[in-house]
């Protein structure tokens, strides 16, 4: 089993992972300005889980991975800054309670730790390139979201996903039949918390 794979292996689940009124709404500026907001200060909450996830993956990962786990755990705390630049040019608080998808996935990251290392990379890998597609099918984005939309289709964030995507592959070439499964497992998952993030955005904003 390759990471790529799992995508056409789930195709419905992936498709609502990665497309969403909320995004085609990014795109063409049609959605309301409480869902984005709604949707930035959840997602300050998720940036915030995802770097305690990504510290303690990164203390038990084999050598191969460290460099790209570093690297991104670096750029996860860099993104906490750039949420809150962007939230204080919107005179936005970040302070916001956490909602009910939200909570699932931080129950979810917490849930990893006790999981075998193939399943976490997986899931991580899967959660990026969850963002990446989702963005890229945003792009290029209403000019009040433009900024959001190109953080998330960088060619040095794609770079980052294809090497996560290299880590996720090692590690499954070398795991049991159990691992794979429960990998599988977490990328379906995964699929549909993003799924739900997206809805609980949405209607954030009142839909
Ligand atoms: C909900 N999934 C969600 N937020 C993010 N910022 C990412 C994935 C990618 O980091």
């Amino acid at each position: 089993m390759r990471a790529r794979d799992l995508p056409p292996g789930y195709p419905a689940e992936w498709r609502e992972a990665v497309s969403h009124p909320f995004l085609e709404s990014v795109r063409d500026g049609s959605l309301p300005a409480g869902a984005f907001e709604s949707w930035l200060a959840q997602d300050y909450r998720f940036v915030a889980d995802l770097l305690v996830f990504q510290a303690r993956l990164l203390a038990r990962s084999p050598r191969p991975d460290q460099a790209v786990l570093a690297g991104g755990l670096v750029a996860v705390e860099a993104e906490l800054g750039w949420f809150e630049e962007k939230a204080g040019e919107r005179a936005l608080g970040l302070d916001a309670p956490f909602l009910p998808a939200t909570g699932a996935y931080r129950d979810f990251l917490a849930g990893l730790e006790n999981e075998p290392y193939p399943v976490a990379i997986t899931a991580l890998w899967a959660l990026e390139e969850v963002y990446l597609e989702s963005w890229r099918g945003a792009a290029p984005g209403h000019p009040d979201y433009r900024e959001f939309v190109e953080h998330w289709t960088t060619p040095e964030f794609a770079d980052y996903v294809a090497g996560l995507e290299d880590s996720a592959d090692a590690a499954l070439r070398d795991a049991g039949e159990e691992e794979r499964e429960r990998a599988a497992a977490a990328f379906l998952k995964v699929c549909r918390l993003e799924r739900d993030f997206w809805q609980m955005a949405w209607l954030g904003g009142g839909r």
